[in-house]
């Protein structure tokens, strides 16, 4: 048991200790003592970086919804499982209870079967943030299938890709959403994209906004009466600890999405896990993440790490600034919360805003403030710790990824001394490595590199959906034995880590992974444009936004720029979603390259952030006349 909650550093120390120096020893120990298994492992690890291969808990058979719901039965029944918690405030708060719960999976889970899918079928769900996504997600894993949740701000375009990429067979949509004062027609965006989706057989459609939508005879069907009619029991599918239990796209430096694909044995033991010490997560709180489902962050810490532990999780619908700039505040009065966790973005967001925003709740019940997504800046550290948290409640910057599963670098609250904008030390089981660009490793302290993970932890994501080799040559071809994370970090001279930012060619704007490449093709896509290249500044509330230098072809002359600037972000949005959309656009007669042909990023990123006095090295450039005359035209 003492394992499972660290309560003190001494503590922390001695069982990482123990988790870097027997790793099999420890997760066993803790797969065994805090989940419920159908049957038990023959091998808790094998694993070869160079394939890459990684099976954790080998043959072992599990349902994670049997660990999040059924067993919780007994002790936790009346338990609330779930606050929804509406855009519109006068709606009401929902409470879902454990039992309520998981009848409302089972019937799902029935519902699914009865309409055809079967284990390790792909299902896409396309959903607000309301009580269905969550019920929708466990009542895929309770019957095998696969679930490949996208963002319902992403656009038709990019919702037809991540469908077409895993072959869904089924998706899951609503009529529409609200997201503040607007309403947004998803059943319509669904439409459009299943124009290019020649697989997709169902459609279920959940009511929400009760706005008109079309039917398409013979593939959509309302759910309401699916449910009402459902069996209210579904017995568990067996899974294998090895087998998927969702794909999540996530962006990379080339245009095409990568679906990471998570397991249902090792993903379980590690989000429960972190859950556990990283919220110190005790009977009776109440906890809310406010990111999106859509989002690893909810997947992990909003769904599965929470109900594995049979928590309270608060699902927020709405946005951080509706009715006013103190919903945040307002609903962590409301239903006390315990642990809140958001990302630096909406952080920089409200406190830019009156200080009456806050004041005016009571945010006594706070014990922990997480953050995630991306660097948290020290203003919005300080901000957060003394306005929101009074300087009562510890603030865990917590550093992961799509690709990890769950928090890897991160404080524990009441244990680990926090400094501003360090995600600190490593959690337990977690081994980062310092690279030089060289390949070495850098070892000692007050050192700077490329953030990699020398051993595997049980919520590493095994592969991207139908291209291994991408995963390989993505992850674990830049540092031999390595996983390569694309982030660069500093350890300090007592071992603090700090995340300075990627390294690669994603940026990160509002907390969104935003790939350059895709952009990039969105925008070539317009008849007018020749070649673009887009880089990331600094954003006082985005952390990042995006800068696009755009050669157009010769009808330059003839067209008024505003307008066309309003077309390529229009064809972005198409393509991708509004949050891809570009702060500043300047047309350019050419774009700094290589000899090679490579576009210099680096040069432009500086011109971007008005950072032109030290160009750094320009002697491989092919066109540096082409830079004076961006300088000179700079936005
Ligand atoms: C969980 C999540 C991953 C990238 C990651 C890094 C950045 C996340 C951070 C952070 C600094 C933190 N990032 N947390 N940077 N401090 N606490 O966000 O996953 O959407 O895949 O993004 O986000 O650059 O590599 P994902």
């Amino acid at each position: 048991m003492s394992n499972y909650f660290i309560k003190n550093l001494e503590e922390y120390f001695q069982v990482y200790r123990r988790s870097v120096r027997d790793p099999e020893t420890f997760w066993e120990e803790i797969a065994e003592e805090h989940f419920l298994w159908r049957k038990k492992w023959d091998k808790v690890l094998s694993w070869d970086f160079t394939k890459p291969e990684i099976r954790w808990f080998e043959n072992a058979k599990l349902n994670i919804t049997e660990n999040c719901l059924d067993r919780h039965l007994p002790i936790r029944k009346n338990k609330t499982a779930i606050i929804f918690e509406p855009n519109n405030p006068k709606e009401g708060a929902q409470y879902i209870t454990y039992k309520e719960l998981h009848e409302r999976v089972c019937k799902m889970a029935n519902v699914l079967v009865d309409k055809g899918v079967q284990k390790g079928d792909r299902v896409c769900i396309y959903l607000p943030m309301i009580p269905e996504l969550a019920v929708t997600v466990l009542a895929c894993a309770r019957i095998g299938a696969i679930h490949s949740v996208v963002f319902a701000g992403f656009s038709s375009t990019a919702l037809a890709t991540r469908i077409n990429d895993c072959d869904c067979k089924m998706v899951i949509t609503s009529d529409g959403s609200y997201r503040g004062k607007k309403q947004i027609d998803l059943k319509g965006i669904v439409d459009i994209a299943l124009e290019e989706c020649p697989g997709v057989e169902t459609v279920l459609v959940v009511k929400r906004t009760g706005t008109n939508i079309k039917m398409k005879e013979g593939r959509d069907v309302l759910l309401q009466p699916l449910l009402d009619k459902a069996d209210s029991y579904f017995e568990v599918v067996k899974m294998d600890a090895e087998d998927p239990l969702f794909i999540l796209y996530t962006s990379g430096s080339t245009g095409k999405p990568k679906g990471m694909v998570h397991s249902c044995g090792g993903y379980m033991v590690y989000t429960a896990y972190t859950f556990k010490n990283i919220f110190q997560y005790r009977e009776n709180d109440v906890y809310w993440c406010t990111a999106d489902i859509g989002w690893i962050t909810g997947h992990s810490y909003i769904v599965y790490g929470p109900l594995a532990n049979g928590a309270t999780t608060v699902m927020f619908e709405g946005v951080p600034t509706y009715p006013d700039f103190g919903r945040f505040w307002h609903i962590v009065e409301k239903h006390k919360v315990n642990q809140f966790y958001t990302a630096p973005t909406a952080i920089r967001a409200l406190a830019k805003e009156n200080y009456e925003y806050v004041e005016r709740y009571d945010l006594s019940s706070l014990k922990v403030l997480g953050t995630v997504g991306e660097p948290i800046n020290e203003d919005a550290w300080h901000w957060y710790n003394n306005v929101v948290g009074n300087d009562q409640s510890p603030i865990v910057d917590t550093w992961w990824q799509t690709e990890t599963g769950g928090i890897m670098i991160s404080p524990i609250p009441y244990v680990t001394p926090t400094i501003p904008t360090y995600a600190t030390l490593p959690f337990i089981g977690v081994q980062p490595a310092l690279m030089d660009e060289e390949g070495n490793e850098i070892k000692g302290n007050q050192v700077h590199g490329r953030l990699c993970i020398k051993f595997p932890w049980p919520g590493i994501a095994r592969t991207i959906w139908g291209n291994h080799e991408r995963y390989r040559d993505t992850y674990f071809a830049a540092y031999e034995n390595k996983y390569f994370t694309g982030d660069g970090a500093l350890r300090d001279e007592v071992g603090y880590y700090r995340i300075t930012g990627r390294v690669d060619d994603v940026i990160i704007v509002s907390g969104h992974n935003l790939g350059t490449a895709p952009i990039e093709d969105a925008i070539n896509e317009h008849h007018a444009v020749a070649e673009s290249a887009i880089v990331g500044f600094p954003h006082d509330i985005k952390g990042n936004a995006l800068y696009g230098f755009v050669i157009l072809k010769e009808e330059r002359e003839s067209r008024d720029s505003n307008e066309l600037r309003k077309e390529i972000n229009q064809q972005i949005t198409e393509q991708i979603g509004p949050i891809a959309k570009l702060d500043k656009i300047q047309f350019v007669p050419g774009l700094p390259k290589t000899r090679s042909g490579k576009i210099m990023r680096r040069i432009l990123r500086k011109i971007a952030s008005n950072d032109t006095d030290n160009m750094g090295d320009i002697s491989t450039l092919l066109n540096p006349e082409v830079v004076q005359e961006i300088m000179d035209n700079a936005l």
